[in-house]
């Protein structure tokens, strides 16, 4: 699917004198702006950016920013929100580093998928990051990363105390380094700030260790979504947990196309949707049950989400 694109700026002409720079943060309705020279908080006036937005600014009198024009985007990570309305997460990324913890919080494979889905719907590379592996990983979570791992999808494992697998996500956003930055996804409390923290251990990176949950408006949260610059080379985005994602822009007749195994499936009908007692319907036959579960869940989602809006 293309991402729904965005002409820089609708009618109102851009000031000879706005600066390009970038979007690294965002805390509500105030945002961090990067160029070579720095960086400064903006206000929008009447924009709506997120995190690796190009953006256009001016100088404001005595406060900084003002944002007056934000660029096409190359890709966006975009979800739907229970009430079935887009919601767009972060602009521009090449990747997601989708981050699952070995345990507290338990491994969510379904979670997982649909990351997976987002970075096949939304054009983003994918790679795996299993966390805290110091407190063991167990047989059932092995053949889960085993699963994708045979799909093709990298698996990176990491601990922070002591630390385990730190460099070897630092040399992998090294190696896929470019203008398009990767961003860490994952639910609350899997370790994403602890990761970035370590990575960057100069700085202050952030919160560790609160929950929060990013609902978009900022309200709800102040912990902000952030984008890092590494000394080795790459860049992370690191941002509060959503509690459930659902990747925007899904049909449910799309979504076995974006699972392994489940659009090779061939069933009575071609349309099937693989739900339960469907006639002629080999899913359960050939795909193994947290898969089809996967599958399912989401599918059940969108299906709920496609009545709500007809
Ligand atoms: N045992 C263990 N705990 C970790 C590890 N990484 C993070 N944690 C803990 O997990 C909790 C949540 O970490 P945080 O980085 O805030 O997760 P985030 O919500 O994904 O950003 C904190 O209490 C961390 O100390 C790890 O590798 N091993
Ligand atoms: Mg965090
Ligand atoms: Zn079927």
């Amino acid at each position: 699917m293309r991402v729904p694109r965005r002409r820089t700026q609708r009618s109102r002409e851009i000031p000879s004198d706005a600066r390009p720079g970038r979007v690294v943060e965002t805390v509500g309705r105030r945002v961090l702006v990067r160029d070579d020279e720095g960086e400064r908080t903006c206000f929008l006036a009447g924009h709506r950016v997120v995190i690796g937005d190009r953006v256009r600014w001016i100088e404001a009198r005595g406060e900084g920013g003002k944002i007056v024009a934000v660029d096409e985007r190359d890709t966006a990570l975009v979800r739907m929100d229970h009430k079935g309305r887009e919601q767009v997460l972060a602009a521009n990324l090449g990747g997601l580093l989708i981050v699952v913890s070995a345990k507290e919080p338990g491994f969510r494979a379904a979670l997982l998928d649909r990351y997976l889905v987002a970075a096949d719907v939304f054009g983003l590379e994918a790679a795996l990051v299993v966390t805290k592996v110091d407190l063991g990983v167990d047989d059932e979570t092995e053949a889960q990363i085993a699963r994708r791992a045979a799909d093709g999808l990298q698996v990176l494992r990491t601990a922070i105390d002591p630390p385990a697998g730190i460099d070897e996500v630092a040399a992998f956003l090294a190696e896929h380094a470019d203008e398009h930055p990767w961003a860490l996804v994952g639910s609350s409390g899997v370790g994403k700030t602890s990761l970035v923290q370590a990575l960057l251990p100069q700085q202050d990176v952030g919160p560790v260790g609160e929950i929060s949950e990013f609902w978009g408006t900022g309200r709800h949260t102040t912990t902000a979504s952030r984008l890092f610059a590494l000394p080795g080379g790459g860049e992370i985005a690191d941002s509060p947990g959503i509690r459930n994602f659902t990747p925007a822009g899904l049909s449910a007749q799309d979504i076995g196309l974006h699972f392994p195994r489940v659009r090779e499936l061939v069933c009575k009908y071609r349309d099937c949707l693989h739900r339960p007692g469907e006639d002629g319907c080999v899913a359960e036959q050939e795909l193994s049950e947290p898969l089809l579960d996967s599958y399912r869940t989401l599918l059940g989602e969108v299906l709920d989400l496609e009545e709500r809006r007809y």
